[in-house]
């Protein structure tokens, strides 16, 4: 049997898109930075059509690179442009969208890898718990992706990455074997936990077809500030500061007025506070009961405060989270950004705020910096527009390596930075990938290009 009747045996015809209109969108990513040619778009909708098409594949010694929701910021969802010899088979996990019921004595759910995560939260809410990731791209991106990347998001604070809300994982090997554990044991001290090995493999070591979330208790109840200070020194103040007064922060989030100046444009909306700070800091403080009295006490004590607003109801509360969110699209509407994203330890944040510039000046003359992320894990998401994105990338990354930091806080490593990864991991740590990567994916057909470099 051909691979092309292989597959469409495997997942019906109507789910093969080998037509170039039709698969398109699916194979340029979100940045538009990506792109390369696939030989089919193959949808399937269950675990056994997955193995399926994983085994016709290996059978034909054909690439294979997975893609949910197509929000990754790294290129690790699409083919390379290398690829055009052996075009890839890119599997779209987005029919894998079955939801269980939620088991409230487990606090757990199980999900098809291809559910997005705003259906996950609604069908979580809907049974009286939450979800306790979550991000701008919510309505896209599938849980399967957010897995695959360890996505971070504006909760980490409060509940962790993806990795801490994931209890198992059912997934199909590049030979087409399953191994599944989605049976949510509380406890469990058997050996190596291949499920967690699979958070941050970014699609380079199995397609995971099934996940065991963990789901937390609802806080109802929540209050936002958007708060002018000098600088990132004094927002990393500010947090420690209401760290030790507020037992419920679930966000603290840092922008500048580079950013807002772009999101304000975009969304065609004053920006609050304009002028009054070097650095502003959202925090988002959440509870059974109203916060706000406690956040507006607390505010009151730290001098770092040049300026606040603070937002109660549901409207204004969005108001503000707008503020943020928006920076990936404003951005994007203003040109297509080389997005980096990095951490430092805490206590070296400030400087890389202040050496950025210099370090961007001097790789790229053109390039215009913009700046924003999660304050309180330290994470920049460091986006460059109009720069040459061989020269901003080493040296964003190079000063990064120098504080002590990550390349890759949360987005992952993907195609974009793979050729950076001895940055932020040493040479036994790389082999010791490579050779989890070989007993898993012994040809190197999934992701090729992805993680490590081609
Ligand atoms: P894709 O983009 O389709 O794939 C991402 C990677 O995972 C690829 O390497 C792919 O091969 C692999 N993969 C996908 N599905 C599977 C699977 N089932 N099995 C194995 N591998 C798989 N990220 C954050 O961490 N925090 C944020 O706050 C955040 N905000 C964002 C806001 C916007 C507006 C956008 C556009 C993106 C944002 N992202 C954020 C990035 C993105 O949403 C995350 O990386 C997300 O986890 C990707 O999920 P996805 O389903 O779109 O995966
Ligand atoms: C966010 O925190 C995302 O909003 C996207 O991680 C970051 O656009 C970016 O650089
Ligand atoms: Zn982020």
């Amino acid at each position: 049997m051909t691979l092309a009747a292989a597959l469409e045996a495997a997942v019906g015809p109507e789910h093969v898109l080998t037509d170039r209109d039709l698969r398109a969108s699916f194979e340029t990513d979100w940045t538009r930075r990506f792109t390369g040619p696939a030989r089919a778009v193959v949808r399937p909708a269950s675990t056994s059509q997955v193995a399926r098409v994983l085994a016709a594949c290996g059978e034909a010694r054909v690439p294979v690179v997975v893609q949910g929701g197509n929000t990754g910021l790294v290129g690790g969802s699409v083919p390379g442009p290398e690829s055009s010899d052996n075009p890839p088979v890119l599997l779209v996990t987005t029919r894998l969208d079955e939801l269980s019921a939620v088991s409230p004595a487990a606090g757990q759910v199980t999900a098809g890898a291809g559910v997005r995560l705003a259906a996950l939260t609604a069908h979580a809410r809907a049974a009286g718990m939450d979800f306790g990731v979550d991000l701008a791209a919510r309505e896209s991106a599938t849980v399967g992706g957010m897995v695959a990347t360890n996505a971070g998001g504006i909760r980490v604070v409060r509940y962790g990455s993806m990795r801490e809300q994931v209890a198992g994982v059912e997934a199909a090997l590049a030979d087409g074997r399953v191994i599944s554990r989605l049976d949510g044991l509380a406890k469990d001290s058997t050996g190596y936990d291949l499920g967690h090995l699979l958070a941050g493999s970014e699609g380079t070591l199995a397609v995971i077809t099934r996940l065991r979330l963990r789901l937390v208790a609802p806080e109802p109840a929540r209050a936002v500030a958007f708060i002018a200070v000098r600088d990132t020194a004094d927002a990393v103040g500010l947090l420690a500061a209401l760290r030790a007064k507020l037992a419920g922060i679930s966000a603290a989030e840092l922008c500048f007025a580079a950013g807002l100046a772009l999101v304000g444009d975009y969304l065609g909306v004053p920006v609050p506070l304009t002028g009054a700070g070097g650095a502003y800091v959202l925090i988002e403080v959440a509870g059974e009961t109203d916060p706000l009295d406690d956040l507006l006490a607390a505010l009151q004590e730290c001098d770092q405060v040049l300026d606040a607003t603070v937002a109660s109801s549901a409207a204004d509360r969005a108001r503000l989270w707008q503020l943020r969110e928006a920076h990936t699209e404003a951005i994007s509407s203003a040109g297509m950004p080389v997005k980096l994203d990095v951490s430092v330890p805490v206590g070296r944040l400030a400087e890389l705020v202040r050496l950025l510039p210099e370090a961007v000046a001097a790789s790229s003359q053109t390039a215009q910096l913009v700046v924003f992320g999660h304050l309180a894990e330290a994470n920049l998401h460091v986006n460059l527009l109009q720069a040459d994105a061989e020269a901003v990338t080493d040296a964003v990354l190079a000063l990064v390596a120098n504080l002590g930091g990550s390349i890759s806080s949360e987005h992952g490593i993907g195609r974009a930075k793979a050729s950076w990864l001895g940055l932020s991991r040493s040479q036994t740590e790389i082999d010791l990938m490579r050779a989890v990567k070989a007993s898993f994916d012994p040809l190197g057909l999934l992701n090729p290009g992805v993680l490590f470099p081609a």
